[in-house]
């Protein structure tokens, strides 16, 4: 089974070393793809220098994207690209650290009998550490507030820690989705579970970021204020028909 873990960047070059470290751990057979929004800090430049010069990261990639930054554009390319190369099995994540690389293992065995698994702060044995109280309340009230208007029944839909078996993503046309904060993982999930794909949660404990700072906007929230009802709405639409019988003469 071959692995492709796409990680975005955004100014997250002191997480970099230690990243690519904990990855060869926990997860030595999987190649990492990170999607770069030319970030200020060098991030590009300072993972590939890394790549070059370690034997051991000669699978992994850098992909610079151009134009308009954001989560949900490079995951649409990252995705793209994982496709495209014939992956299995497409692992996303964080590439701060709060998503513990110790958790790979058992992602990418769970995806072997399902279509996704999410790495889940708020199901059974999962948590958040380190988070003021607000950001907690802020985060579960979303989790709640999806669950709830777009009709969703997964306990943590806004996570970022995923494994995807090729089929589900596959059934998503990945290209038409236009979120691109929190919105982006519930907009993904809501069309899995259109697609009739099997869905699983794993606890993990989320640990708050320690170098860096978080790129959460208003314009990201009111997103994620806002796309749980048009994916309400779409349920009551019958999906677009891409290919049409011809008329019978
Ligand atoms: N390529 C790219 N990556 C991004 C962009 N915005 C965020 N990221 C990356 O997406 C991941 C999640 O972003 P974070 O800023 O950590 O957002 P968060 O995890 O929701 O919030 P905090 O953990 O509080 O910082 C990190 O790896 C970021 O570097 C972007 O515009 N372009
Ligand atoms: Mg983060």
């Amino acid at each position: 089974m071959n692995t492709l873990i796409v990680i975005p960047t955004y100014n997250e070059s002191l997480n970099i070393n230690t990243l690519l470290q904990q990855l060869s751990l926990y997860a030595p057979n999987a190649h990492v793809l990170f999607v770069d929004d030319n970030s200020p800090d060098r991030t590009a430049d300072i993972t590939s220098h890394l790549l070059l010069n370690n034997p051991e990261y000669s699978h992994h990639q850098v992909f610079i994207r151009s134009g308009p930054r954001g989560l949900g554009r490079a995951y649409r390319d990252g995705f793209r690209i994982a496709l495209d190369s014939g992956y299995d099995t497409v692992v996303q994540m964080d590439a701060d650290l709060s998503h513990d690389p110790k958790y790979l293992p058992t992602l990418i065995q769970k995806c072997q009998a399902t279509d996704l698994v999410i790495g889940s702060r708020y199901c059974s044995g999962g948590g958040v550490r380190d988070w003021p109280r607000s950001r907690l309340m802020l985060s579960r009230f979303a989790c709640w507030y999806v669950q709830r208007v777009a009709d969703i029944p997964i306990q943590d839909a806004t996570a970022g820690f995923r494994c995807w078996t090729r089929r589900a993503l596959q059934s998503i046309d990945i290209s038409s989705i236009k979120s691109e904060g929190y919105s982006f993982q519930v907009e993904m999930t809501s069309r899995a579970i259109r697609a009739g794909m099997r869905i699983v949660e794993t606890p993990i404990i989320f640990t708050d970021r320690t170098h860096g700072k978080s790129k959460i906007s208003r314009s990201v929230i009111l997103e994620s204020l806002l796309m749980p009802w048009k994916l309400r709405f779409d349920h009551w639409v019958p999906p677009v028909l891409t290919e049409r019988t011809p008329a019978a003469n």
